[in-house]
């Protein structure tokens, strides 16, 4: 660490605490000191992460609060939203593979199919901001069950056609109830700006742990980082 910028970010993050969103990641990123430090709390913090996760119950919105429909944010590190082209490059599927004993590919009809479960839950963003959104989906542990992860199969990579954007997760939050791939918001199938065709949604994971333009996920016996973990956010990232 160096400079006064580094040291007041230091004091803030003592004074916030470790579970406060720390920095700016959507779309800004640290310095290199600053980094540094978030590695070093996220280590510390990872360990009271998994144990929050274990006490927790579902997330619920508060009563009162209303879905954030077309003001909820949406983001992409294309250039352009990311839209799949199937003249381009074909019916979209969606692969399950990896550590799995049955391999999946799933076509967006099948999705609907097994799209069984409805949530208004919050969405996290480490960059400060909470919202309310509604989202339909296949819970991941159907499609856990179709594809029976082996035993040592302890991490998943949701990886998607958005300039190769991934982020890897541990199987308890993969495996949390309200973990689903999400393929509608707000009762219609969702737009490019959300992720279409599918994307991963959980309350129990901050907002850059959910790949959207989702193509593929990859059971594996260890975690393989992920976009914004491999630039120094927390790689566990739950909330
Ligand atoms: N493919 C892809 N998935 C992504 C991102 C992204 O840039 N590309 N941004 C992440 C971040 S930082 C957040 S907060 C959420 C935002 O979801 P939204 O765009 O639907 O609000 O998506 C996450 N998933
Ligand atoms: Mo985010």
């Amino acid at each position: 660490m160096s400079g006064p910028t580094d040291r007041r970010m230091f004091l803030r993050l003592l004074s916030l605490g470790i579970t406060a969103p720390l920095i700016a990641a959507c779309n800004a990123q640290g310095t290199p000191g600053m980094l540094q430090l978030l590695d070093l709390v996220g280590t510390k913090n990872e360990k009271l992460e998994r144990w929050l996760l274990s006490r927790a119950g579902n997330d619920r919105v508060k009563p009162g609060v209303r879905t954030a429909g077309a003001k909820f944010p949406s983001y992409f590190i294309s250039d352009s939203v990311p839209t799949w082209d199937p003249a381009v490059s074909g019916a979209w599927q969606l692969v399950v593979d990896g550590a799995v004993r049955t391999p999946l590919r799933l076509d967006l009809a099948q999705l609907q199919r097994l799209a069984t479960r409805t949530q208004t839950v919050n969405h996290y963003c480490v960059e400060g901001w909470t919202a309310a959104v509604k989202f339909q989906g296949v819970p991941m542990s159907t499609l856990a069950k179709m594809a029976q992860p082996t035993r040592d199969a302890g991490f998943v990579d949701f990886s998607s056609f958005d300039e190769g954007y991934h982020e890897s997760w541990d199987i308890e939050s993969t495996m949390h109830p309200q973990t689903m791939v999400a393929i509608a918001k707000d009762g219609e199938l969702l737009s490019p700006r959300y992720g279409a065709p599918a994307r991963v949604h959980s309350p129990v994971k901050l907002g850059y742990k959910n790949t959207k333009y989702l193509t593929r996920i990859t059971f594996m016996p260890k975690a393989n980082g992920g976009y914004w973990s491999d630039l120094g956010y927390e790689w566990y990232g739950g909330t």
